[in-house]
């Protein structure tokens, strides 16, 4: 078994909530489940290990601290292409203080050359423990790091890549996350704060088998390990009695792939009187309707929905394997259990038209999912997506600080257009919520005046149409209700010179 007996090693996430815009809003943190396992697993085999987590602070003044209290032999730093300058701000920090200092994670991994030439020493390539063990052993005995299995170092310009390290079959044995290393009652009372419940998250796998065309993989790729039943009611013991979870996230790719697997979860849950309400997300194939009273029962209350596209063509252009019936069906289900529904949309696509855009709002209309995103398609490096669209990029920054709000490349229409069908979901989902309190007739015409401002108005000028009466994007006038009489002066009233068909 590898051993880091001795050596002291600090671990770095690089995350700072308070610049980040998306999470200010809506508030979704957790703590990095990758970093607290490599940390666990490194205490485990004897090293001395501090976490610098950066997601509640204003600078790097923690990192700066730990490098003078502990003196680490190594630092190690997780990375996701949103952190990509922060990391490279705690590369300066580890290089300036003549420390190994080696970058894992994510980005890291799909564009190795920017953290090299940044101030990293080595890049770790895939899973993490057995990898970062070894450093850390090298680290302390001042040895070259060089020939370790699954790093990437560069000299003279150039990536030297040792051979990658086999997945670790077991993951039962994995240790459960070093919680006692970071503010865990930070994040709780956060969420607290926020939801009324103390919310943490879990992980139950590592992969997913599945190959959707614009997915990042780089640590798992298409491997797929689950953690037994009994594993994870452990871990989930574990949170409940010592931090009072009682909302927990689970972050798997893609949650209870096996029914026996889920079934035995279940049955554990029962068994060990584990009670939390909890959340995951799953593929509208592999979702099991007949277990989701069950599932519903032991505490389910949200289940987030990769969706994606309304247009089959799309679906398969992404390789996303899933059918549109699936999804119909999917939802159904879930709507007729009462589980809310979380639906990922996205826009902007390779070859998607404005008419695969107009079938993603009809099912989004015909099945109001409780909350839904709809985001651009962001090129993560390192996917087919962006192998695709690399040439056509609009910033080298892709899926940073703006991804999935801006436009990151050259794509069929103009941004404008797409923040444009974006808001035109928002306005539906506001009308739907409006549902009960505003007569159907009226829901109606409010629709139809925002569709025909879409088709005459929006769409032309967005597209650079001289006339609005040169508009491709025609929508069929759906017969409408009668409005109520106490309605009829809401009835949208068009300037006389529109066309009208
Ligand atoms: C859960 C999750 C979240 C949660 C929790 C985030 C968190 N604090 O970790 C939430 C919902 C908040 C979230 C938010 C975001 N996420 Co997220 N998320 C995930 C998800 C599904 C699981 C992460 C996880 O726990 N993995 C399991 C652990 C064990 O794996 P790991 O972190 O990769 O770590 C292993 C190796 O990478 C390596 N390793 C990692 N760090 C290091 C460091 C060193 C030194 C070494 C040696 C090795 C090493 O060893 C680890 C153990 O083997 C992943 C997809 C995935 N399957 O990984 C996406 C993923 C990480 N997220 C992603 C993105 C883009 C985001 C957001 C930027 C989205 C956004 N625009 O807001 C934000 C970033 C916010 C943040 N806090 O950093 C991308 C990252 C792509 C990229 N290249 O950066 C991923 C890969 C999804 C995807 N396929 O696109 N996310
Ligand atoms: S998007 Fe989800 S289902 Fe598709 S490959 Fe990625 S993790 Fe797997």
């Amino acid at each position: 078994m590898l051993d880091a007996s001795g050596a002291r090693v600090l671990l770095v996430d690089p995350y700072l909530a308070q610049e980040d815009p998306m999470e200010r809003k809506f508030l979704e943190l957790y703590p990095s489940l990758g970093v607290l396992t490599l940390a666990a697993f490194l205490r485990e085999r004897g090293a001395q290990v501090r976490v610098s987590d950066l997601t509640f602070a204003r600078s790097l003044a923690p990192v700066r601290d730990a490098l003078r209290g502990l003196r680490p032999h190594l630092v190690g730093v997780h990375t996701k292409s949103l952190t990509l300058p922060r990391a490279l701000a705690v590369a300066q920090l580890g290089r300036a203080a003549g420390i190994l200092t080696v970058a894992g994670g994510p980005d890291a991994v799909s564009r190795p050359e920017v953290y090299l030439e940044g101030g990293f020493d080595a890049v770790a390539t895939g899973e993490g423990e057995l990898t970062l063990t070894e450093l850390s052993g090298h680290a302390l005995r001042n040895e070259s790091v060089r020939e370790v299995s699954g790093i990437i170092t560069s000299s003279d310009g150039k990536l030297h890549r040792t051979p990658g390290r086999p997945f670790l079959k077991e993951i039962d044995t994995l240790p459960m996350p070093a919680w006692d290393l970071i503010d865990m009652e930070g994040y709780l009372r956060r969420w607290e704060r926020r939801t009324g419940e103390r919310r943490s998250a879990v992980l139950t796998s590592r992969g997913c088998p599945f190959d959707c065309s614009w997915c990042s993989k780089p640590a798992f790729g298409r491997s797929f390990r689950q953690q037994s039943p009994e594993r994870v009611l452990d871990e989930l013991g574990a949170l409940v009695r010592t931090y009072r979870v009682d909302y927990v996230r689970f972050c798997d790719d893609v949650f209870g792939i096996h029914r026996r697997w889920l079934e035995g979860l279940l049955d554990g849950l029962d068994e060990r009187g584990l009670r939390f309400r909890f959340e995951c997300l799953a593929r509208v194939d592999l979702l099991k309707p007949d277990l989701l009273g069950r599932l519903k029962h032991a505490g389910l209350e949200r289940v987030y929905l990769g969706v994606e596209s309304g247009s089959q063509r799309m679906l398969d252009v992404m390789n996303r394997g899933t059918r549109l019936t699936q999804v119909e069906q999917v939802a159904t289900s879930l709507r007729e259990a009462k589980v809310r529904q979380f639906w990922f949309l996205m826009l902007g696509y390779p070859s998607e038209t404005l008419e695969d855009i107009e079938e993603t709002l009809r099912l989004f209309r015909r099945f109001s999912p409780e909350e839904y995103s709809v985001s651009i398609a962001v090129p993560v490096p390192g996917t087919r997506f962006y192998d695709a669209v690399k040439d056509r990029l609009r910033s080298h920054r892709a899926s940073g600080r703006r991804g999935g709000v801006s436009l990151l490349y050259e794509a069929a229409y103009p941004q404008a257009m797409y923040r444009w069908e974006q808001a035109r979901f928002r306005w539906e989902a506001a009308l739907q919520q409006l549902r009960g309190r505003l007569d159907e007739a009226v829901l109606a015409q409010l629709r139809l005046a925002v569709d025909q401002f879409h088709a005459r108005v929006a769409t032309p000028l967005l597209l650079g149409m001289p006339t609005p009466t040169r508009s491709r994007h025609r929508i069929p006038r759906p017969r409408l209700p009668k409005l109520p009489a106490r309605w009829s002066a809401l009835r949208p009233r068009l300037p006389a010179h529109w066309p009208v068909r």
